[in-house]
C-alpha cells in the first residue's frame, strides 16, 4: 500500500530563517515555495534523493502548525507516505479500525492529495497518506 516515505514535515516559524541551513548547509536543493491557503501554511519543498523535507510556516494564529509551535516548538511535525492510491489506502486503514482525521483526500501541496491519519491511531504521529499529483 506504502511505496515510500515522501516527505518529512518540519515546523518552523519562518521559511526565510529555516531554508537557508537545508539549502546551503545540508545541500538540499529547493524545489519550490508554495501556500497551501487550505491548511493556513506556506511550505518550502526540498528534494533529498527520492525523499523531501517539507517544511511548514504558519500563515495564521488559528493554523494548525501554529498551534503545533506553540505547544511542542519548532520540529518534526509529521511523516508522508506516498501511496499509489489514496481513496483505497483510506478504505484499507478504515476498514483495519484505524481512525482517521481525513476520511476522504484534500488538497496538499505542488498538486498532492493527502488524508491524514490520526496521531491517537499512529503512536503520535502525525502520519500522512500522499498521491503524487504525477
Ligand atoms: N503530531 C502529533 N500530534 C499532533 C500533531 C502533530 N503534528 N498535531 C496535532 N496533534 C495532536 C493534538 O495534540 C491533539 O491531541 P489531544 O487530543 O491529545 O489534545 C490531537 O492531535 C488533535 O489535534 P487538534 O489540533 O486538536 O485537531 P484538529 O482536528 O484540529 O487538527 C491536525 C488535527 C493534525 C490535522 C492538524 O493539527 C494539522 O496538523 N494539520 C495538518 C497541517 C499540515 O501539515 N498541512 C500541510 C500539508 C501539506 C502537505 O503535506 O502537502
Amino acid at each position: 500500500m506504502l511505496t515510500k516515505i515522501n516527505h518529512i514535515g518540519i515546523a518552523v516559524k519562518s521559511l526565510d530563517d529555516s531554508v537557508p541551513f537545508y539549502r546551503d548547509n545540508l545541500g538540499m536543493t529547493l524545489s519550490g515555495i508554495e501556500e497551501v491557503t487550505e491548511q493556513k501554511v506556506r511550505v518550502a519543498m526540498l528534494q533529498i534523493g527520492e525523499s523531501m523535507i517539507e517544511l511548514l510556516e504558519p500563515t495564521a494564529e488559528d493554523s494548525p502548525v501554529a498551534k503545533f509551535i506553540e505547544k511542542n516548538g519548532p520540529g518534526i511535525h509529521h511523516i508522508a507516505y506516498e501511496v499509489a492510491d489514496i481513496e483505497a489506502a483510506i478504505r484499507k486503514l478504515r476498514s483495519d479500525g484505524t481512525r482517521m482525521i481525513d476520511e476522504q483526500p484534500r488538497h496538499g501541496a505542488h498538486g498532492t492529495r493527502i488524508a491524514f491519519i490520526h496521531p491517537k491511531s499512529s503512536n503520535g504521529v502525525l502520519t500522512e497518506l500522499c498521491q503524487s499529483g504525477h
